[in-house]
């Protein structure tokens, strides 16, 4: 049975209500039976919230898409999430670390969808565009803890998101460098490789899982692949940078409450 509709709009005002407030809420007590399609009912309730403050949904991401993530997080099922215009920070720009609980950046890369995705849509036929780009994430959840429903309802953490230049996807996407710089120092190393195989196998995880829930990849959106290295923590005055082999690069820096 699904989680009774008071149940699923009071857990979404309540993780709401803790990123607008930049407050750390517990983990939620879900009721018995409670599944991962009940959490996804609360990620679009929570969605829909945003909407209804003027936010435009620009696409989707997908996370826990690597074995280095799942570790770090304790989870291990690939898992998808909603992005919002006000989460895009412009490449090279600010984001204001202040207004998150403890953030986090993990390097990503981003599909551009040409044409509304049906089921059974493969990668070639669809994205017509690549980028390097970075992820902030930011649980909602105390000391970055959460079980599978939870981080689903919480909408996989998404806090933001910069997107590098756009260019027609590479002949090889599978086995690409990947490092995380802050401020001119590596903190992580990877390869696109950690994507669940090849990233563009996280499109095909998008049509599927995000189809089950009735959401299709619409013309003009966006698609984070999942990040292929864990995630790091974040300070306010950090210069941070994605660089993706024969990609390039994504960048931002965290500007604290104070502007610094
Ligand atoms: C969940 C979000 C995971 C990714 O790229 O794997 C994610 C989290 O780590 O809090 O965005
Ligand atoms: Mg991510």
């Amino acid at each position: 049975m699904p989680l009774p509709q008071a149940e699923v709009s009071s857990l979404a005002a309540q993780l709401d209500e803790a990123a607008r407030t930049a407050t750390a809420m517990p983990q939620p007590r879900w009721s018995p039976g409670a599944d991962t399609d009940d959490a996804y009912a609360v990620q679009a309730a929570l969605t829909e919230r945003r909407l209804a403050r003027g936010e435009r949904l620009v696409g989707l991401k997908m996370g826990l898409t690597s074995r280095a993530k799942m570790v770090q997080v304790g989870v291990s099922e690939v898992i998808w999430g909603r992005l919002t215009d006000r989460m895009r920070i412009p490449d090279g720009g600010p984001a204001d670390v202040g207004a998150l609980i403890h953030p986090r950046v993990e390097p990503e890369v981003a599909f551009l969808i040409g044409r509304d995705a049906r089921p059974g849509d493969d990668f070639a036929s669809v994205v017509t565009a690549v980028a390097p780009a970075l992820e902030l994430i930011d649980s909602r959840y105390a000391d970055f803890r959460f079980s599978l429903p939870d981080v689903i309802a919480d909408n996989t953490s998404a806090a933001g998101f910069v997107i590098g230049p756009w260019q027609p996807p590479p002949a090889g996407l599978a086995n690409l460098g990947v490092l995380l710089e802050i401020d001119g120092r590596v903190v992580q190393t990877g390869s696109t490789a950690a994507i669940l195989g090849d990233p563009r196998r996280a499109f095909d995880e998008a049509v599927r899982l995000a189809g089950r829930q009735g959401v299709r990849l619409r013309e003009g959106w966006l698609l984070l692949a999942g990040a292929a290295t864990a995630a790091v923590p974040l300070a306010p005055g950090s210069q941070v940078r994605a660089v993706v082999e024969e990609l390039g690069t994504a960048a931002l820096w965290a500007k604290g409450a104070d502007g610094a």
